[in-house]
């Protein structure tokens, strides 16, 4: 058996690729899809190429491999579904579409409750005035995640996002149209992903990249691009657990006066007492929102 890594999934069907660099189409074995183990992109695996099982099965030629065995994982990221990352690189374009902060702050939610590190790419740098992109930075000051201007276009930003990239496995995820194929097009030459216009009348791009795709990127590390989205569902949380998943409110929830506070009217809270300084009031109308939705959900079951 070889071991792999899944770089596609679609329709039962599984592209993996190996680490001297040969790419099979590959089946899954029954018995992994029974054990509720669905195989996702970046998962590693062990198989038996075609090749093998064409002498193993009396020379009856066959065209895929089958995964016999699923590796562990270090972690999951839910949505988008992709295993064994290193980091979420957030894109957003800061205009068509423009920038939707709290899609922005659901994604990061997403990667604390895994532990995994992020950063948020503003792209289309290349469509904002100076003073626009300083309102922008007035906006999401202070910030809790590295924050990086780009454009695929005038290719502003691109030798921080390879040095970010550089050695690990990263996943672009965001809103459809703004710009995470292209942005890969861009750092990758050679790369001939699919880009969409953004539709001009809503302003929403059209959902040009269909599924998930592991790239190996030739300067050291690898790449997932997923289809964007215009709404998420926010992680699988309890209301009490949403503060930890804020970074920049584990900080200082110590000094709230009540162990439990969920800082939204006990008096002597630590952090709305830090709204407009050391918490970003933008973010704080996030966990509001969140903070909301979570309750909610929770009457519902
Ligand atoms: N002006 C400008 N246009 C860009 C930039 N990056 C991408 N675009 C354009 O934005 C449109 C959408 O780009 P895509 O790369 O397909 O966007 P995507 O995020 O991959 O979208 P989905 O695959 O639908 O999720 C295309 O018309 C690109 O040419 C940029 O930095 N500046
Ligand atoms: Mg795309
Ligand atoms: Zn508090």
């Amino acid at each position: 058996m070889v071991k792999g890594t899944i770089a596609r999934a679609a329709g039962g069907f599984f592209t993996v690729y190996t680490k001297t660099g040969e790419i099979y189409q590959c089946r899954a074995r029954g018995n992994l899809k029974r054990d509720n183990q669905s195989l996702m992109v970046g998962d590693r695996v062990m198989f038996i190429p075609p090749l093998d099982l064409t002498e193993l099965e009396n020379n009856v030629s066959l065209a895929e491999g089958i995964i016999e065995e699923l590796l562990p994982r270090t972690n999951i990221l839910n949505r988008p579904a992709v295993a064994n990352i290193d980091q979420l690189v957030v894109v957003m374009s800061l205009k068509q579409p423009s920038c939707d902060w709290q899609l922005a702050s659901r994604l990061l939610v997403g990667a604390e409750k895994e532990g995994l590190h992020a950063l948020l790419c503003l792209n289309k740098v290349d469509l904002v005035e100076v003073g626009e992109l300083a309102e922008i930075e007035k906006l999401l000051h202070p910030f809790p995640y590295d924050i990086l201007l780009s454009s695929a276009i005038s290719s502003r930003g691109l030798s921080s996002l390879v040095d970010r990239l550089k050695g690990k496995c990263s996943v672009f995820a965001g809103p459809s149209g703004a710009g995470k194929s292209s942005l890969l097009n861009a750092l990758q030459p050679g790369l001939t992903l699919k880009t969409g216009s953004v539709s001009a009348k809503i302003k929403r791009g059209k959902h040009t990249t269909r599924q998930a795709e592991l790239l190996s990127l030739d300067f050291g590390g690898s790449v997932v691009d997923t289809p964007g989205f215009t709404r998420l569902a926010l992680a699988d949380l309890k209301p009490g657990d949403l503060a930890t998943l804020f970074p920049e409110f584990r900080e200082y929830s110590r000094g709230c006066d009540f162990r439990d506070c969920r800082h939204l009217t006990e008096p002597r809270c630590a952090i709305r007492q830090r709204i407009g300084d050391q918490i970003n009031p933008l973010r704080y109308e996030h966990y509001r929102f969140f903070m909301d939705e979570l309750t909610k959900r929770q009457e519902v079951y």
